[in-house]
């Protein structure tokens, strides 16, 4: 992505924050054992300002009056390390690719905050994620105190930046909703090879694998969450991520997964029958979440707020729960009560961007927020029938979750994930093909873009 986007990003935090310093800090790198590390990713909100994914990185932004400056602490080249684990931007690298005006090793933070901290009225500093951390820069701050008589001061106050950054992420620009595309585009593909590979007596896991694969070799490097790969009564579990049970002939498959790209997240879900074709019963009981699908995707346009987008998709999906025998009473008491909740116990979607869970309010002074351009939501209505004795008999083992990401626009909505089927009938079509995935797959390692770009 542009360098300009971030440089962007950080001049409109800077103009939303009061004079002060405000600090961004990656997140460790978790060892998992020995000399092995889980596969890192850095902070969100640090890569949205700075386009910088390495870890031991601090991006500090101060402004005062008309003055502003951007300094990075990162980690310094090292060949031998390099070697090992390859290349580091250095602190050369973050002043000539990343537009710092300062670079720094990172082990020089704490040598250095005093005079950064010195005499700023307020320090931004996200707090509650590393407390260890936390708890260095309030003695730093502790200690200025103690050298009032020679006129120094620290900040008197402590604000959490996410005030600011997390309204900025709610609204997606241009370059956002072209990534968010991006993984669409990819995270589609996985699930048309998936529908298409599918055969009864195959593993969850290798259906997963099939997923993975095609995020993979169409540039996507890792998921946005584990993939959600479902069959029968597995889909009852919401974040079912075991994937090792065999899917059965008969068994409705549920797949809830995503790409990530760029550090955008896509998220869909789908429910397709294991053999390629729906039962009556199946059948019935998804149409009823298609039709919630639409319902609330039909809601989303500005000004509506998060709440009637779920009760829209809500009172359908209740309906249904009545049509298929489910529930007894008015769809409306129903509501109301809760009573739907055994088999529908989250809420319509949630907001989409760099996390797949996105940061932002959903409410503010305990009212829903309105819908405004440039926000992405997931629309992921689900009725789950449990394998257990209070679901009515001939309705257990039946889990299923149509979810799409949708683009508040000026007018409406753009569904991002509407290239992948979701209509019965097209299911079924696509899947008449079923088996073609594996004699038809070639490499393509090609980029949905035609030029990767460079990351930052
Ligand atoms: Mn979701």
């Amino acid at each position: 992505m542009a360098r300009t986007v971030f440089a962007e990003r950080r001049r409109r935090f800077l103009n939303a924050m009061d004079d002060g310093v405000a600090v961004f800090k990656s997140w460790p790198v978790h060892p998992r054992n020995g000399d092995v590390e889980h596969p890192y990713r850095t902070d969100s909100d640090l890569f949205l300002l700075t386009g910088f994914d390495e870890p031991e990185t601090m991006a500090v932004l101060v402004k005062r009056g008309d003055q502003r400056n951007y300094i990075l602490f990162v980690r310094p080249r090292d060949p031998e390390m390099e070697t090992w684990v390859g290349k580091r931007a250095g602190i050369e690298g973050a002043l000539k690719d990343f537009g710092a005006d300062e670079a720094y090793d990172s082990a020089q933070f704490f040598d250095r905050l005093p005079a950064l901290l010195t005499n700023q009225p307020r320090l931004y500093l996200e707090f509650g994620l590393d407390t260890p951390f936390e708890g260095r820069v309030s003695l730093a701050i502790e200690a200025l105190k103690g050298e009032a008589r020679k006129g120094l001061c620290g900040p008197w106050q402590i604000i959490d930046p996410r005030s600011i950054l997390w309204d900025m992420r709610l609204i997606k620009g241009d370059e956002d909703v072209a990534l968010l595309e991006d993984a669409c585009a990819i995270t589609v593909a996985g699930f048309k090879a998936a529908m298409q590979a599918v055969t009864p007596g195959m593993n969850e896991g290798e259906l997963a694998a099939v997923v993975e694969f095609e995020f993979r070799r169409r540039g996507s490097h890792r998921v946005a969450f584990e993939t959600i790969c479902a069959a029968g009564a597995n889909a009852a579990t919401l974040h079912y991520i075991r994937n090792d049970a065999t899917i059965a002939d008969g068994d409705l498959v549920l797949i809830d997964a995503g790409a990530e790209l760029g550090m955008m997240s896509a998220d869909i879900s789908r429910t397709f029958p294991a053999n390629g074709v729906f039962s009556l019963l199946q059948r019935r009981a998804y149409e009823w979440v298609l039709k919630a699908n639409d319902a609330a995707i039909a809601a989303v346009k500005p000004g509506t707020t998060y709440a009637k987008v779920h009760e829209a998709g809500l009172k359908v999906l209740v309906e249904g729960l009545v049509d298929l025998g489910a529930l007894k009473g008015k769809v409306k008491s129903l509501v109301e009560t809760g009573a739907y909740r055994p088999y529908f116990m989250h809420r319509i979607g949630h907001w989409l961007g760099a996390d797949v869970h996105d940061v932002g309010p959903y409410f503010v002074d305990g009212a829903s927020i309105p819908l405004r351009q440039g926000m992405v939501i997931t629309i992921e209505p689900g009725l789950y029938f449990a394998d257990a004795p209070a679901t009515p008999k001939e309705l257990r083992g039946i889990g299923i979750r149509i979810e799409d990401d949708v683009l508040v626009t000026h007018k409406g909505r753009r569904v991002l994930t509407d290239a992948l089927p979701k209509a019965v009938a097209d299911i079924e079509a696509l899947m008449a093909d079923r088996g073609a995935w594996w004699k038809a797959v070639q490499p393509v390692t090609v980029p949905v873009r035609k030029k990767p770009g460079k990351k930052h």
